[in-house]
């Protein structure tokens, strides 16, 4: 084989460092012919969107080649969609952040010099004493997405501040969780506790399951169609789902909640409902069937333009196929500013069927628990967070991102003047982006922590590169699925350039500040092993399989030794809901119609790419190969109408008169006459970013109106309208 001692001691030094480091499952050395390649493979978790896949990194000579999946990770389950087989294209995306920056000139003019680390964080830390000194610590608000946001939560609230916010609630799955928490006294979990494997049926309003990609989440629809579970898929859009589905339902937008209604209607009428169950476990069924009683299939069909006919037909499959069966709580369910009263509708509609706890419907949590793991307390903040002051009174521990904004612009209740900004690019997140710049506007200081230079990290004084999943730890992800998973992220390659992890980073920022207290270990690493000490875990199992799930968890389906628990006022399922009573609102969902576009305009729908997750994989190399722009999809009839064939550029004006970049034409039978759809996340504005600048058009740039949800406050987007004419 032509290899010398001397290499022998050197390659099994290396070897023996990748093992002793728990970074390799095995290392394979290619010798003889040159080069001579070093082999390793790593386990570690993906982070190319939230759903946290197990992740092999195989690595040669240093270098990252290939991502496939963990087999033992239940996210992932050996497969890794095409993002996150692309997230090599993030680690070696010539755009990334690699120094940090400090803004010169004019806010939001985009021109930067380069600093030290030592110069941005001490420049952020007196900012933030400023700020601080001049108006207290709950001036200073942090934006988060992704898992760097626990090490500056921590930061922020050890800071004094109580203001936290993440666009996952507000903009996200806020509305789903309150209404799904009010009626069962829980949400339905994230990844959510859909058991479709085992489902006779399964229902999708407005899920676009396989666009909307969630590895596992997919596979299980996979399962569903191949056990031939019917499929129901309530969409103006011909989506993806809706191809494989037994009924297509094409829903007038916003009336959703008079087909639900409907529904309910027929369940109770013919007595389609899981009597004992709702018997056993609810409270409020006589008043339900009371109210749902004005909801008949005719008058719905008015409403949705769902003939009456088949309102019935397919309610009635779903009570011949009860308990097993998956009405899908949906995820991203800011719609129209009515969510949280909708999201209730498909709870209710969950529990007249039985399915909660059900084989085939939504499974129970694990009931599993870990020791507590102390640390070092925040102090109690001066003042109530925004949230706790704001007129939601369901708005939620996760925050709510645009109470902070207006907060900001208006000073009120007290001001807001610094932003820590992590893992999310607000000016993409939020609706109304004029409102967004306002407030970046009234800001003494606004810090992004980001690996790509996107559009919010390019209008702030401070740009902090922070090192991709790839190239870092992060703390143990404890999901309670079937069972209690403990998951870790691990450091596959060494990180690139200047960059460093949020840990790092927030650490170097506490001892700015003279909070270094409150990050006793030195490296995140070191924090995890302190936690599988508490909790008794071999660090170097959790290491080398990715994944542990921990014993102990009760069966995920209602026995009679395995009862559910319903952490709601009254301890039963609220059909009812006596805390929306309490609280001045509707205890039953009421419908009320929604705006309609006038004539020669179009409702603005936008979803997502199975290639893409939101801005963040927008200017990846690989993915951009596949995906590289957003189109506007638009009836084929109205196409014709207006002149337009599939691939001619348009620009979309909205009803507030902005207008959007070019986009191309997609005509199609497969969407309504009375709305357009583009993939979110499209078009940046950061000239920094090679592949994303001005690529396609953006559905948030368009969304200059949105609707609040008096429950909860987070933002319906699907108000807007758009007229459509070609490019000039
Ligand atoms: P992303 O676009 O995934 O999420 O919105 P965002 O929270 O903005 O990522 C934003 C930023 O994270 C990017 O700048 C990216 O470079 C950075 N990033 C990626 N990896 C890392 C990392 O490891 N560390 C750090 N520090 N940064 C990283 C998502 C939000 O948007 C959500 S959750 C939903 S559901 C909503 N979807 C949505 C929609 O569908 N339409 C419209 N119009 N608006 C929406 N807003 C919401
Ligand atoms: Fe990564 Fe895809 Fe899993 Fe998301 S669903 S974590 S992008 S592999």
């Amino acid at each position: 084989m032509g290899i010398t001692r001397r290499d022998f001691l050197k390659y099994t030094a290396v070897t023996a460092a990748v093992l002793g480091s728990g970074t390799g499952l095995k290392s394979i050395m290619a010798m003889g012919s040159k080069p001579r390649l070093l082999t390793s493979y790593t386990l570690t978790n993906c982070e190319m969107c939230y759903w946290k896949c197990g992740v092999t990194a195989k690595v040669v000579d240093g270098k990252v080649v290939k991502l496939d999946g963990n087999p033992l990770h239940p996210n992932s389950r050996g497969k890794l969609c095409a993002r996150g087989n692309a997230g090599i294209g993030l680690l070696y995306d010539e755009d990334r952040l690699k120094s940090p920056l400090i803004s010169v000139g004019k806010r939001g003019e985009g021109k930067f010099r380069k600093a030290s680390w030592e110069e941005a964080l001490s420049y952020i830390a007196e900012k933030m004493e400023t700020i601080k000194k001049n108006y207290g610590p709950e001036s200073v608000a942090l934006f988060a997405h992704g898992s760097s946001g626990q090490y500056f939560g921590r930061l922020i609230h050890a800071f004094g501040s109580p203001n936290v916010a993440q666009p996952s609630f507000a903009q996200c799955r806020g509305p789903r969780d309150v209404g799904y928490e009010l009626t069962f006294g829980e949400n339905p979990g994230g990844p959510e506790r859909v058991d479709m494997g085992k489902s006779k049926a399964v229902v999708l309003f407005g899920t676009h399951l396989g666009e909307n990609m969630h590895n596992s989440q997919v596979q299980d629809f996979a399962e569903a169609l191949g056990n031939r579970a019917k499929l129901i898929v309530i969409d103006p859009r011909y989506s993806l789902a809706a191809g494989k589905a037994d009924y297509w339902l094409p829903i007038r937008p916003g009336s959703d909640m008079a087909l639900m209604l409907a529904w309910i209607n027929i369940l109770i009428t013919e007595n389609l409902y899981d009597k004992e169950y709702i018997d056993s476990y609810s409270a409020g069924f006589k008043e339900l069937a009371v109210h749902v009683a004005q909801y008949t299939p005719e008058w719905a069909e008015k409403e949705t333009e769902i003939p009456a006919s088949l309102i019935a037909e397919t309610v009635r499959e779903l009570g011949k196929n009860k308990p097993a069966v998956c009405v899908h709580p949906g995820r991203h369910a800011t719609w129209y500013g009515n969510d949280v009263q909708r999201s209730r509708c498909l709870a209710l509609i969950t529990a007249l069927l039985g399915a909660w706890g059900r084989e085939g419907g939504i499974f129970l949590a694990t009931n599993a628990s870990l020791p507590e793991f102390e640390e070092k307390e925040y102090p109690e903040p001066a003042k109530e967070s925004l949230i706790a002051l704001c007129p939601y009174p369901f708005a939620g521990a996760e925050g709510v991102t645009n109470v902070i904004r207006d907060a900001t612009i208006s000073g009120k209740p007290y001001p807001v003047k610094g932003w820590i900004v992590v893992g999310t690019n607000l000016l993409k997140a939020m609706p109304d982006q004029k409102a967004t710049m306002n407030a970046i506007n009234q800001l003494d200081l606004i810090v992004s922590v980001d690996v790509m230079p996107y559009d919010t990290a390019m209008v702030s004084d401070v740009v902090l590169p922070e090192c991709t999943y790839l190239e870092r730890f992060d703390d143990i992800t404890v999901s309670r699925g079937r069972s209690l998973g403990l998951e870790i992220r691990r450091t596959v390659v060494k990180p690139m350039y200047e960059s460093r992890d949020g840990y790092t980073i927030a650490r170097e920022l506490s001892k700015k500040l003279n909070l270094a207290d409150y990050f006793p270990w030195a490296t995140v690493e070191e924090k995890i092993k302190a936690r599988c000490g508490v909790w008794n875990i071999d660090y170097n199992e959790l290491s080398a399989k990715g994944f542990i799930s921990m014993p102990g968890s009760a069966a995920p389906y209602i026995s009679p030794d395995n009862q559910p628990v319903f952490n709601t006022a009254s301890g039963k399922i609220e059909l009812y809901s006596s805390e929306l009573k309490n609280k001045g609102f509707d205890p039953l969902p009421i419908y009320s119609p929604v705006d309609q576009p006038k004539e020669g305009s179009f409702r603005l729908l936008y979803g997502r790419s199975p290639v893409h997750t939101f801005c963040r994989t927008t200017n990846n190399k690989i993915l951009t190969e596949l995906f590289r722009e957003n189109e506007v999809w638009i009836n084929a009839g109205k196409a014709r109408s207006l002149g337009l064939r599939s691939g001619d550029y348009v620009v979309l004006q909205n009803q507030d008169g902005v207008k959007s970049h070019r986009i191309k034409v997609k005509a199609t039978q497969r969407i309504r006459e009375d709305c357009v759809y583009m993939v979110h996340g499209f078009c940046s504005e950061s000239k920094e970013l090679g592949r994303a600048y001005h690529k396609g058009a953006s559905d948030q740039g368009l969304i200059t109106k949105y609707a609040v949800d008096p429950i909860c406050g987070s933002t319906g987007m699907r108000v807007n309208f758009v007229t459509v004419a070609r490019e000039v």
